[in-house]
């Protein structure tokens, strides 16, 4: 229950000194103006957002969650100290979904406080923001949970979807072509039938963050979420759809969505920076119940120009998925993976490793980029030696002036799989393609012995020196 409620995750941020409160900023500029600010650096703190003008005081909104690594390691239950390294270390060993870890079903929750139909229904009195000038319109889905069942097997599949809200029933859900969410909805459409679908908007950081993971097919990202908390999620049984929901999450949805049924949504600002795919026709869905907490809290999980909310936590977890998929290619000797954070967690990756065999580090470029975790939408694969460290970008740059010989050094591979909201994608390919460079920054083989020496002092005195001159070193060097 306590990795479960936001209210808990809130009182411990607050008492860990993580949250910024906020009153009376308005919804259609100022929230979104204010978190567009904090996260053009990560390690800020979060930002909860009340008495909001035209809105009922105590209906909040929650932004900029996942945007510190002391907060993503919380949220995780790990050492509140861990480094950047300890989170991609933790998801390399996480193998999510497992069946211990299936979701438990009970009869009350907070959720129930407010159990609305009909006419009552009302997601206007929530104070969603507009989170850019550019957007279409408020986002009510953004650090949402998209539920869905499929019709044949009645697996439970979520996802985070973005969702744009027109009126006090009618949303928008954006599922891109192949999620599961799409593949779902499309098993009703092509059976006449409407799809059932409910979605989460106020929920605990540990439950949203596996609904933007992409865990494997056929598994319930329940169970994904449950081996994270360590217990079983608690669902009640939405009243209409009977579809599981979180028992103690802030506000949620349901109803339906009919096969022709489409309003113009978008566009929103992207985790890519910018604003790519524009305003297309997407499906609506007709809200049947509304549930709330009293005093609902709205989680916003803003994509914006790199690093952002969107994309921070979720490089820690490709880079653990890249190194486990590296591994499991047989490609041995890999010490570090990491996914540069300005590159919004994809376009950018550093594998960091002991070289074994003359070419080995080229393979491990050529292939790193090439991985399920990594292959969609990358740009840049650096591979460095082991003396670096992967995830601090001076040493990383300082490898790639001084070990590369752009000659041999640098491969450009064409025609990679890609998406329309990458701006350098090909303009005229569908599917839409793009290319990339693969950077080997090792020190080459042959010359392994012979390289100069590195001019810093050995560990043995750094040891001694930390020892005997504690007193005179700064903090934490
Ligand atoms: C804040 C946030 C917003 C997202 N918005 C969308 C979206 O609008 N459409 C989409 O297809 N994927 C979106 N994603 C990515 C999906 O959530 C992610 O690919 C996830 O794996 C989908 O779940 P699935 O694998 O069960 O389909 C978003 C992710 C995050 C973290
Ligand atoms: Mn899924």
């Amino acid at each position: 229950m306590e990795n479960q409620d936001l209210r808990s995750w809130l009182a411990r941020m607050e008492a860990a000194g993580e949250l910024q409160h906020v009153s009376g900023a308005e919804r259609m500029e100022e929230i979104g103006g204010i978190v567009d600010i904090y996260q053009r650096k990560m390690g800020r703190q979060a930002l909860l957002f009340d008495e909001v003008p035209g809105f009922q005081r105590g209906y909040r909104v929650l932004a900029n969650v996942l945007t510190s690594v002391r907060r993503i390691a919380m949220t995780l239950g790990l050492p509140e100290n861990a480094t950047e390294m300890d989170l991609v270390r933790y998801w390399r060993n996480y193998i999510g979904g497992a069946d211990t870890h299936k979701p438990e079903v009970v009869k009350t929750g907070k959720l129930l406080e407010n159990v609305l139909y009909g006419k009552d229904i009302d997601l206007l009195k929530i104070p969603t923001p507009r989170w850019h000038e550019g957007d279409g319109g408020p986002y009510i889905g953004t650090g949402c949970m998209v539920i869905m069942k499929d019709p044949d097997s009645g697996w439970i599949n979520y996802g985070a979807y973005r969702g744009q809200v027109f009126d006090r029933d009618i949303a928008t859900v954006m599922c891109s072509k192949g999620k599961h969410g799409d593949l779902l909805m499309q098993k009703y459409f092509q059976r006449g039938e409407r799809c059932p679908i409910a979605v989460v908007v106020g929920v605990h950081p540990a439950l949203f963050m596996v609904a933007g993971l992409e865990i494997p097919y056929g598994k319930n990202e329940y169970e994904a979420a449950g081996a994270l908390i360590g217990e079983p999620v608690q669902v009640i049984e939405g009243p209409i759809t009977g579809l599981p929901i979180p028992a103690h999450a802030e506000i949620a949805y349901e109803g339906f969505i009919s096969p022709d049924d489409r309003i113009d949504e978008g566009p929103l600002g992207e985790w890519t920076g910018y604003y790519c795919s524009g305003k297309s026709p997407q499906p609506v869905i007709r809200v049947a119940s509304m549930l709330h907490r009293n005093d609902p809290v709205l989680l916003g999980v803003v994509p914006a120009v790199p690093p952002n909310d969107d994309s921070y936590y979720r490089g820690h977890f490709r880079a653990g998925a890249v190194w486990r998929q590296l591994e499991g290619a047989g490609i041995p000797g890999v010490t570090g993976v990491w996914s540069h954070e300005a590159g919004g967690g994809r376009y950018w990756l550093t594998v960091s490793v002991k070289q074994m065999y003359p070419g080995h580090s080229k393979q491990v470029g050529l292939v790193a980029g090439q991985v399920h975790a990594a292959a969609y939408c990358n740009r840049y694969v650096v591979v460095v030696d082991d003396d670096i460290n992967p995830a601090d970008m001076d040493q990383v740059v300082w490898a790639m002036c001084t070990r590369v010989d752009p000659r041999e050094d640098v491969e450009i591979l064409k025609g990679c799989w890609s998406t329309r909201l990458d701006p350098m994608a090909y303009p005229e390919e569908q599917p839409v393609l793009n290319s990339r460079m693969v950077i080997d920054a090792c020190r080459p083989w042959i010359r392994r012995d012979s390289f100069p020496a590195v001019a810093r002092s050995s560990a043995g005195l750094d040891a001694r020196i930390r020892e005997k001159f504690a007193h005179v070193l700064p903090t934490g060097a």
